[in-house]
């Protein structure tokens, strides 16, 4: 069996909500899947939390829950609004997926005891797609995936199970409303989930997910023509465009409800365009063009860079790859494709800048590619809620329009605020599997929490995420909530500390990517260098190295390109320093590369400590399970403090001013 995450209904306030959970009356809706959905979980809900069966009224009751149906001028398809009166509990909405969303939140708010006569809450998704993308495999093996196997395929084949509707359940209360459920990079019988080997069993699929208001998506294999009778996948060959063209006809003649597709390609061994003198907008085009008649969207990655680098070149520069490839395409990109971009240049390291796309597009669908399967960020043995680092990312001013124009942040841009696209939002490469509670540790499901909240709702708090998440899951104790809470919100800032200093990134054991090896990559193909020598750490980024800098509109591209303006944190992703330049807390680089590491080891022992006390204080299984990997990660941050410090220490030979134990 598997657990309900933070849905597992126990016993609320009777006295509070009681007289709510009487009766159902829904009003305005015809009884559809999604309606019926929404009313049983209502239903669910009563059940588990009063032990009380919900009657459906045919009329107006005088106390209970009434699901209201609105115009959609004020609510928009998504949003939904809230509110009580006198015994009443009120949901309206203009939809039935945004019924879906009401419903979830009164039950939330419930909950969290946060539901009275005063509650007058009305939501509209910050962004249009809120994305959740699978990289699981037909063999049931998921890449970067640290929460066991596949619940989608096992033996290439795929499941479906009462699993499948409880993992859609639980994405929809979080207002996810789409799943790419295999790996961007589509091997062997993945090819075929698009053929009539596998095409039924999608369709089922899709119809769970349809349920709960979420589109299906697939990965595409963009090379698949190569293997039928075009015998090619150049975009702009007729033969491949007509090839496609059936294709996608075939699969919406079964799956009509489909997304749409995501693809990777030309991009670490896919091949893609490139392959055949095109652009990635020729690729992207040709698809869309094809998926157009079944109102399908193509999301094509910009995760395209050449991996084949030689680390002795010091000009070619893996972080420019993104723009130099996409952002002379701007405004050349079907209106049914969206560029999905991972936040940063690189490739979801504990820091990075803001990827220069943002900002450097302006008549483009653009999404963010966030990663909560935590490939860098310690396997979710290590606790490292990423919620604060996403809100920074979204903050991110790109100045699109001018020195002046502080309205274009990340967030707007995704959003479609800015107004120049129609649709866009925030994508996680996902962070589950199929053990027992979903995420490995039981801490790392605040990250897919929390991901759904923020992509809903970006102006949210990410410490009232996971207060708000903390409940849900495990207690109401003040003590409990604020432990959780604490460890969770230094949780970042610790893992940043004991592995990359000031934006470097990369020190990650190579392929497997925990743990420290610090030249693990250095004299590497895959573009991923810190450049140390005895004097000096980091990669020049300014006009004198590889002017990645200057891919930023004005001011940030100054301040990028003048190492006294970089902001500290990612000083050494910019610029090739001194390790005894000083930083503005007085310290040099090498003494704050000693100490971070040392603080972030007595952070992960702090961290441990303040777990350890919660015990009988919070569910058995969940205390125990992350209890044994709160001591893997204090072996780890021991590690990587050991490590770090020893390596630095003997390529530069500077003194420890604490004089402390470095080997
Ligand atoms: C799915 C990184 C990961 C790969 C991943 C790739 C991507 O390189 O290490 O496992 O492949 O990103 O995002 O496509």
């Amino acid at each position: 069996m598997w657990t309900q995450c933070w849905l597992d209904y126990k016993a609320a306030n009777k006295d509070a909500y009681g007289k709510y959970f009487t009766t159902l009356y829904v009003d305005g809706f015809k009884k559809d899947d999604v309606i019926s959905t929404a009313s049983d979980e209502l239903a669910r809900a009563s059940l588990s939390m009063f032990e009380r069966s919900l009657d459906i009224d045919i009329s107006a009751p005088n106390k209970g829950i009434i699901i209201k149906k609105t115009g959609q001028e004020l609510l928009g398809s998504e949003g939904y609004h809230i509110y009580a009166d006198g015994d009443i509990a009120y949901i309206e909405a203009g939809t039935p997926q945004a019924v879906i969303y009401g419903v979830f939140r009164f039950l939330a708010l419930v909950r969290t005891d946060a539901f009275n006569d005063k509650t007058d809450v009305t939501e509209i998704p910050s962004n249009p797609i809120r994305m959740l993308d699978h990289w699981d495999n037909m063999d049931g093996s998921i890449e970067r995936g640290y929460s066991g196997n596949s619940f989608f395929f096992e033996n290439n084949d795929i499941i479906i199970n009462e699993r499948t509707r409880d993992y859609a359940r639980l994405i929809a209360s979080i207002g996810i409303n789409a799943v790419a459920i295999n790996n961007v990079n589509v091997k062997e019988a993945a090819t075929d989930l698009v053929n009539k080997r596998f095409i039924d069993k999608v369709a089922k699929l899709s119809d769970i997910f349809a349920c709960y208001g979420v589109k299906l998506f697939l990965s595409l294999n963009y090379a698949m023509p190569i293997e039928y009778e075009p015998e090619s996948a150049d975009p702009l060959d007729e033969k491949v465009i007509t090839w496609w063209k059936n294709k996608m006809k075939e699969v919406y003649d079964v799956i009509p409800n489909l997304g749409g597709f995501l693809v990777k390609a030309d991009s670490e061994g896919r091949p893609g365009p490139f392959t055949y003198g095109r652009t990635q907008a020729d690729g992207a085009n040709m698809l869309a063009e094809a998926i157009r008649p079944y109102g399908g969207l193509i999301i094509w990655r910009c995760f395209v860079y050449n991996c084949k680098q030689d680390w002795r070149d010091l000009k070619t520069d893996r972080a420019r790859a993104g723009y130099d490839y996409f952002s002379s395409l701007d405004g050349q990109f079907a209106d049914n494709v969206i560029l999905q971009i991972k936040n940063g240049p690189m490739d979801f390291q504990v820091r990075e800048p803001v990827s220069p796309l943002f900002g450097g597009m302006r008549k483009t669908n653009q999404m963010l590619e966030v990663q909560i399967a935590q490939e860098y960020t310690g396997h979710q043995i290590d606790v490292c809620y990423l919620i604060p680092w996403f809100k920074q990312i979204l903050s991110f001013k790109t100045y699109m329009n001018g020195a002046d124009d502080t309205e274009s942040t990340v967030a707007n841009i995704i959003s479609t605020k800015t107004g120049n696209v129609k649709i866009g939002g925030m994508v996680a490469v996902t962070n589950t599997g199929n053990d027992e509670n979903w995420t490995g540790n039981d801490l790392a499901a605040a990250n897919l929490y929390g991901f759904g909240r923020l992509a809903f709702n970006t102006d949210l708090d990410s410490e009232d995420i996971a207060r708000e998440w903390i409940k849900l899951t495990f207690s109401h104790d003040k003590e409990v909530e604020d432990t959780i809470s604490d460890i969770l919100m230094s949780s970042w800032p610790a893992y940043e500390k004991y592995t990359a200093p000031l934006g470097i990134g990369w020190m990650v054991k190579p392929h497997d990517h925990y743990g420290p090896s610090v030249d693990g990559y250095e004299y590497d193909r895959w573009g991923t260098y810190h450049r140390a020598d005895w004097q000096s750490i980091g990669v020049e980024r300014g006009p004198d190295g590889t002017d990645f800098a200057g891919q930023y509109n004005s001011p940030n591209r100054e301040m990028y390109r003048d190492a006294s303006k970089t902001p500290e944190e990612l000083l050494l992703f910019f610029h090739k320093m001194p390790y005894k330049h000083v930083l503005s807390s007085g310290k040099t680089i090498i003494q704050h590369i000693y100490d971070t590491h040392f603080e972030g080891y007595e952070e992960a022992k702090r961290m441990r400590d303040e777990w350890n006390s919660l015990k009988g204080k919070i569910d058995d299984r969940a205390f125990l399970e992350s209890k044994k990997r709160f001591d893997m990660q204090v072996d780890n941050a021991h590690e990587w403090c050991d490590i770090v410090n020893s390596y630095f220490y003997r390529k530069c030979g500077i003194d420890d001013e604490k004089g402390r134990t470095i080997y």
